[in-house]
């Protein structure tokens, strides 16, 4: 049967159709996509509004940070880190809980080349791989050190590690196993990036001010990375230094390349000396005495143990810029890294800045139930009784009774009593000699049980667990002398210059 020529017509004309738009959208196929994407981030980035309020800006800040927080270009002002290693060691038990926030904040604008993390444990997060430090141990070594007993039992786990492993439990164990992977993770650093000028070694809960870090390395210090340099915030264990682990601590090129390509027993040799030592840190500090002859340079208080709410801000801890800090909580790192997107400027971040627009905005002359860290002066209860009960601490840091004036010789006898210590100190209105203002020993008290402490700094401290009975001698009382703060602040004036630290030997 012939088709009637209309419909042979409109099979022709159907078929020409069908093939042109399949040309036609082979050709354009590419641009469809591209509009596609264009129009699809439009609309997400108009749906999830990339410019939000800045919940850090409060009243006492709004001269220093900016209302809202742009989070569209969180890279715009980091610092190019090409020549840097970022080496970041956790561990199998705290790793989900500490590094993502690192991933999305501090480390989310280094490159891949830039940075490694090591574990005790090989894991997968996201896109990004945990090696596991310990994987060149030896067997023997392995079998025969009861250390290691942790490190097998997170291999045998068949579930998440939360569900096979009481992390409270094994708080020791942890502890215990990380210092053998101080030596192994810097060899294999070595291998994996080899030839670059500085490598940062730190931890999860450390905090590392990138645009600071970067600008001191290449600019400020006068460093050579091809001499053999070692820095950190130097501790000490049984009289020998060693840069503390959690502050963060740098090696140069010159002195990494050396101590790996010309010593190939260091996992060995440390794992030995790991079972007589307290620590990896510490290690770190042998290895480098024994076999290159260096020993740490003190780079504190810009490489630095504590963070916003405990640092002790005065003298010393104010105009010098600050690289890293350490016991930083998931929810501190996000929050110092929101200010270090907010701020209004792009000066050196000073240890000013973090007290001017992460602490001021909250400080007041009382906090009930709060610990402020004052214990550089004590005042207890002669009672024996009294002095009994107070911490050893305290007792050692007491004044003498016939150095005491009236008020410090009643400061014992409440929170109140324990506040006139700071107030009866000079105030500015007493002194025009700049350099006594800036000398004030007082700036804050703690009270608790017939114990009265002051401090030469102001910090901030943290709440204290209220007493179970309401029996008011039990509570925690924490106070500061506001006008003394004021005073020492305005006596220092502006940080004309950053301090920065020449770190020494
Ligand atoms: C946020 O930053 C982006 C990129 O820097 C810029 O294009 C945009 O205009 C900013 N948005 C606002 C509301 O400031
Ligand atoms: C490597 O170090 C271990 C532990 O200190 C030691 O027993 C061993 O003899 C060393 N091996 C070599 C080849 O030096
Ligand atoms: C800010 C500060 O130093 N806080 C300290 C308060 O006191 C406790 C001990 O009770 C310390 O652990 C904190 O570091």
């Amino acid at each position: 049967m012939i088709a009637p020529p209309s419909s042979r017509r409109l099979r022709i004309f159907g078929a020409a159709t069908v093939v042109t738009l399949i040309a036609t959208y082979i050709y354009l196929r590419p641009q469809w996509q591209f509009e596609y994407r264009e129009y699809y981030d439009g609309v997400t980035s108009y749906f999830s509004r990339p410019v939000y309020d800045n919940t850090l800006y409060n009243q006492g800040n709004e001269k220093l940070l900016q209302k809202q927080y742009n989070t569209s270009n969180p890279c715009a002002r980091f610092p190019n880190a090409d020549g840097i290693v970022f080496v970041m060691k956790t561990g199998a038990t705290e790793a989900f809980d500490r590094v993502p926030t690192q991933l999305l904040t501090t480390m989310s604008c280094l490159s891949d080349s830039n940075f490694l993390l090591f574990s005790d444990m090989e894991q997968q997060m996201g896109p990004y791989h945990i090696y596991d430090a310990l994987s060149g141990i030896d067997e023997a070594d392995l079998a025969r050190i009861g250390d290691f007993d942790l490190y097998r039992s997170q291999q045998e786990c068949v579930v998440s590690q939360k569900e096979c492993i009481d992390t409270t439990a094994e708080r020791q164990h942890a502890w215990n196993l990380d210092k053998y992977k101080f030596l192994p993770m810097i060899e294999q650093t070595w291998r994996m990036r080899p030839g670059h000028d500085w490598y940062i070694f730190a931890e999860a809960d450390t905090y590392v001010f990138w645009a600071n870090m970067v600008h001191w390395l290449k600019k400020q210090s006068g460093l050579n990375p091809r001499e053999k340099i070692y820095l950190g915030s130097r501790s000490f264990v049984s009289n020998r230094p060693f840069a503390h682990g959690g502050s963060g601590y740098i090696l140069s090129g010159g002195v990494l390349k050396h101590l790996v390509e010309k010593h190939s027993n260091l996992t060995r040799e440390y794992t030995q000396k790991g079972t007589e030592e307290c620590c990896g840190d510490l290690l770190v500090a042998l290895a480098l005495d024994d076999h290159e002859g260096i020993k740490i340079r003190q780079t504190w208080p810009m490489i630095n143990g504590e963070k916003p709410t405990t640092l002790p801000y005065g003298r010393g801890h104010w105009c010098e810029p600050i690289l890293t800090m350490h016991h930083m909580n998931a929810e501190e790192i996000s929050t110092v890294w929101q200010f270090e997107q907010t701020r209004k400027t792009d000066r050196v971040l000073m240890i000013k800045d973090l007290y001017d627009s992460l602490i001021a905005p909250k400080m007041q002359k009382v906090r009930e139930n709060w610990d402020n860290g004052s214990d550089d002066v004590c005042y207890i209860n002669l009672d024996p009784d009294a002095q009994e009960r107070a911490d050893g601490h305290a007792r050692g840091r007491q004044r003498k009774e016939e150095e005491m004036s009236e008020i410090e010789k009643e400061a014992w006898k409440s929170p109140e009593n324990c506040a006139k210590v700071c107030e009866s100190e000079l105030s500015a209105e007493d002194s025009d000699d700049k350099e006594k203002r800036l000398n004030r020993n007082c700036f804050q008290y703690r009270w608790h049980d017939e114990v009265c402490c002051t401090s030469k700094s102001f910090k901030f401290g943290e709440p204290k667990a209220k007493p179970a009975d309401d029996d008011s001698k039990a509570r925690w009382t924490s106070g500061w002398y506001m006008e003394g703060i004021k005073d020492w602040i305005d006596a220092m004036g502006e940080c004309t210059e950053p301090a920065w630290k020449i770190p020494e030997l």
